[in-house]
């Protein structure tokens, strides 16, 4: 309630000032902006990665800019993240989970377990412990795949 009011407030301030004033009038008042090249959705904000990189080093680049790789927490965000997939180039893309399927043990990047999944059928198949949206053909389900294979990436902030 408090986030639609203050939306309201934004949208508001916005319409009748224009966004310089905006900034200036509702400094800590309005959701900040994103970054250039950042998506916003909800409260966060969301880059697709430009190369292919290990799930390590896919870590590190959204480390580095103060974000973490997506967790999708619910079928509205992930509906969203696949949406944006879906009219990129790339086919695959790592999310911020890792885990075991023998063990049937699931994580997202800040600790949290998953409460949504949106694994393709017969997945997890125990092929890695990292987890990739696995290209149109799968609709872009959820797959685990090696950690250390390079992959695009998806990073939330
Ligand atoms: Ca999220
Ligand atoms: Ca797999």
């Amino acid at each position: 309630m408090k986030l639609a009011v203050t939306l309201a407030f934004c949208f508001i301030v916005k319409v009748v000032t224009g966004n310089t004033v905006l900034q200036k009038l509702s400094k800590g008042e309005c959701p900040p902006s994103c970054p250039d090249r950042w998506l916003r959705y909800q409260g966060s904000c969301y880059l697709y990665g430009n190369e292919p990189l290990t799930f390590a080093n896919a870590q590190g680049v959204c480390e580095d800019s103060g974000s973490h790789l997506v967790d999708i927490n619910d079928e509205a965000e992930n509906t969203f993240i696949k949406d944006i997939a879906r009219q990129m180039t790339p086919h695959y893309w790592f999310l911020g989970l890792t885990g075991s399927a023998a063990r049937n043990d699931w994580t997202w990047s800040n600790g949290s377990q998953p409460t949504f999944t949106d694994w393709v059928t017969g997945q997890p198949d125990g092929e890695g412990n990292c987890v990739i949206l696995h290209h149109g053909y799968h609709d872009y389900k959820w797959t685990d795949n090696p950690c250390t294979r390079a992959y695009y990436f998806i990073c939330e902030m």
